[in-house]
């Protein structure tokens, strides 16, 4: 076993992996706390601006949070979709975990059992997202930025009457590669146990209500402590419908190595959709690493782990 304890997580956020080290190397198995401590510094510095407050606001210009906790030992897990007013999505989503017999709250009422919990309520805008969505409705709103897309061009956002309308959002640069990003964190404790956990502000000029891949479990992460555990981040309008970490653990199941498995994940989700943009990082139990993507260059991942303390990032070649 001598890759575990270790730390994984999506993209370059070497602050999120060496808190979540730092707070797992402390003792036998803090894989819970390890996870919820390392998301909490993404959301607070705001990782890429699409983690945590104040990024990706919605066609209304509100930021609201996506963030689940599963824990691979019980096979049970807690998660927030659409959450308003919360700055932490995973402690709140640790918090169904721990104070529920749920999975997942959405929207205000979410916001209204964190505050419950004693997570304080406050706005999520800055005056970064408030830009960026000013810009966006002066802008991408407007007909004349759809006249080479479309025959006939209309508003580009709401109130939405038909689906041909709703359907313009698909043209909207709802992610963009570089400037994106949802945490996906997967913990495994020297004892061997493995949680999985995502914490994202989701989609920028979503549609108000819309909940993304991140907090559905096998979608943006899954974890299976006889197993392993897999993380996704991307559009996951698309992922979801495709459940790619719960696919990769199954491959894992089934004999498949960790770079296999998360291949055959992200495939099967390119036979359909070609353009996808995403990525996923699967371990097998001994801290094994694979990973896959599309739509970019190379999709970074960052681990941490005795050798590593600090977390060093890694790259995969996509396609
Ligand atoms: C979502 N999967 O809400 C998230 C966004 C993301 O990299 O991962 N971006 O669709």
């Amino acid at each position: 076993l001598a890759d575990i304890p270790i730390v994984i997580n999506t993209w370059k956020f070497q602050h999120a992996a060496q808190k979540a080290w730092s707070v797992l190397s402390g003792g036998d198995d803090l894989a819970l706390d390890a996870l919820t401590a390392g998301c909490e510094v993404c959301q607070d510095e705001q990782c890429d601006f699409t983690v945590g407050f104040g990024g990706s606001p919605d066609e209304n210009g509100e930021t609201t949070l996506d963030g689940m906790i599963f824990d691979g030992d019980t096979m049970d897990m807690g998660a927030v979709g659409g959450m308003r007013n919360i700055k932490n999505a995973i402690k709140a989503a640790r918090y169904v975990l721990e104070h529920t017999e749920h999975s997942l709250l959405v929207g205000s009422l979410a916001t209204q059992f964190a505050k419950g919990l004693g997570l304080p309520e406050e706005s999520l805008s800055t005056n970064y997202s408030r830009n960026l969505w000013e810009n966006w409705k002066q802008h991408s709103c407007q007909p004349n930025f759809w006249k080479n897309v479309r025959p006939n061009p209309k508003k580009a956002c709401g109130p939405y009457k038909t689906l041909d309308i709703g359907k313009q959002w698909e043209n909207t640069n709802k992610f963009n590669t570089g400037n994106h990003d949802t945490i996906g964190m997967i913990v495994i404790s020297r004892t061997g146990h493995i949680v999985a956990g995502t914490s994202t502000n989701g989609a920028t000029f979503k549609i108000p209500g819309r909940v993304g891949d991140s907090p559905i479990p096998g979608a943006g992460a899954y974890a299976d402590s006889r197993i392993g555990a897999a993380t996704a981040t991307g559009d996951g309008d698309i992922m979801m419908r495709f459940l790619p970490s719960f696919l990769a653990v199954e491959q894992l199941r089934q004999g498949a190595s960790p770079s296999k498995a998360a291949k055959i994940a992200i495939s099967r989700i390119v036979e359909k959709y070609p353009k996808f943009f995403g990525g996923i990082v699967v371990t097998d139990k001994k801290g094994e690493i694979g990973a896959a993507c599309n739509g970019m260059d190379k999709f970074p991942f960052t681990i941490a782990n005795v050798r590593f303390p600090e977390g060093i990032t890694k790259y995969v070649t996509c396609g």
